[in-house]
């Protein structure tokens, strides 16, 4: 039998996880759970990137690990777990930076958007690649689930390992690839459909967050904005309406085709309300789950204990077999 593929992905604890979460990464890493080897972070060294409040942080860990579990992780097909209690993400990523071009860094998309406009910006903004790097390729990684945003730092991954095998023998380090969903893997701020949709933005109508209540959902949709016209069509020209298209065909799992067609003939408003039922439904699972895991905050913590036990040795495993590679042996 061929050896199960291995998966790694991670997301941010640095705020209230939405839709575009969901639909973009967790949604996926769940549908493809069966006969893979699954392994999930929630990566705090990634959140102090930027400044974070440290009692909201070590809350935030919590709610995004729920957050996951929620949305259909199992901790018993897939290993769960924080990228801080895990040591070894740092050393690795250590030995990465030394194999990695300050040219290469400063044409990450990333850090220039979250750097902007910023008076002063971390060391560690601007190096987060690297670590996203040793978080993949510590665990062997064959694929990684993400959104559209996250292709340009996993290609830094491959080139980053690529450089290390072509120097230290080619069984140093497994090549990664992302797989990223053709339909939903960038879904835009309700507020402007030029950004993406993220837990960082200001303003809270810009997302739905994976706990809005319905009447929050209701409303935020009722004030998203649309563009000129009046019809329900799916375009290059009607960037918020295609937004809205893509997220009602990921939680309704219709296609948008099929969708434009029914709404023929009808307008913005009924499009809308339709859209926020869809919304507050396809939402209605995750949010008992959550309420179950609200009431049960050591299970929570005991998944994650275990996690960091299963990941000890594969990254463990990795770590030393670089090290003696390039003679830190
Ligand atoms: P932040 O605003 O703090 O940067 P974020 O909302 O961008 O956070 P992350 O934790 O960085 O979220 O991302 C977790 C996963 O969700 C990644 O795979 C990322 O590609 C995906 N993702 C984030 N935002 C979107 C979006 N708007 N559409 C689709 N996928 C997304
Ligand atoms: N950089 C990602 C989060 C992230 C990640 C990873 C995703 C950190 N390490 C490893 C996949 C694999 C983000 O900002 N969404």
């Amino acid at each position: 039998m061929d050896k199960k593929k291995r998966v790694f992905s991670g997301i941010q604890p640095s705020g209230s996880a939405h839709i575009g979460n969901y639909i973009g990464a967790i949604r996926n890493w769940a549908a493809g759970q069966e006969g893979k080897d699954n392994i999930f972070c929630v990566v705090d060294l990634h959140a102090i990137t930027v400044p974070q409040d440290p009692k909201e942080l070590e809350e935030n860990i919590l709610e995004t690990a729920k957050i996951i579990i929620a949305a259909g992780i199992d901790p018993e097909k897939s290993i769960l777990f924080v990228q801080s209690d895990r040591p070894e993400h740092a050393e690795l990523a250590w030995i990465l930076n030394c194999h990695t071009q300050m040219g290469e860094l400063s044409r990450m998309t990333q850090y220039k958007e979250k750097g902007e406009g910023k008076q002063s910006v971390s060391a560690g903004l601007f190096d987060y690649p690297v670590l996203m790097a040793a978080d993949i390729l510590l665990y062997d990684t064959d694929e990684v689930p993400v959104g559209d945003d996250q292709k340009q730092h996993v290609e830094l991954a491959r080139d980053i390992a690529g450089r290390i095998n072509s120097r230290y023998g080619k069984d140093t380090l497994v090549i990664p690839k992302p797989t990223i969903k053709k339909e939903g893997a960038r879904i835009m701020s309700l507020s402007d459909p030029k950004k993406k949709m993220a837990k960082s933005a200001k303003g809270e109508n810009s997302y739905i967050a994976l706990r809005d209540d319905a009447d929050t959902i209701r409303r935020k949709i009722k004030k998203a904005v649309t563009d000129s016209g009046s019809e329900i069509v799916y375009g290059k020209d009607k960037p918020a309406l295609a937004n809205l298209l893509t997220i009602y065909s990921a939680f309704a799992d219709e296609k948008i085709q099929d969708i434009v067609e029914r709404y023929k003939g009808k307008g913005y408003a009924e499009f809308k309300q339709d859209l926020a039922e869809v919304v507050v439904q396809g939402l209605a699972p995750i949010q008992a789950r959550l309420d179950d895991l609200d009431n049960d905050p050591g299970y929570v913590v005991k998944v994650l204990a275990d996690g960091a036990q299963k990941a000890a040795p594969i990254a463990s495993a990795t770590l030393g077999r670089v090290k003696n590679k390039i003679g830190l042996g």
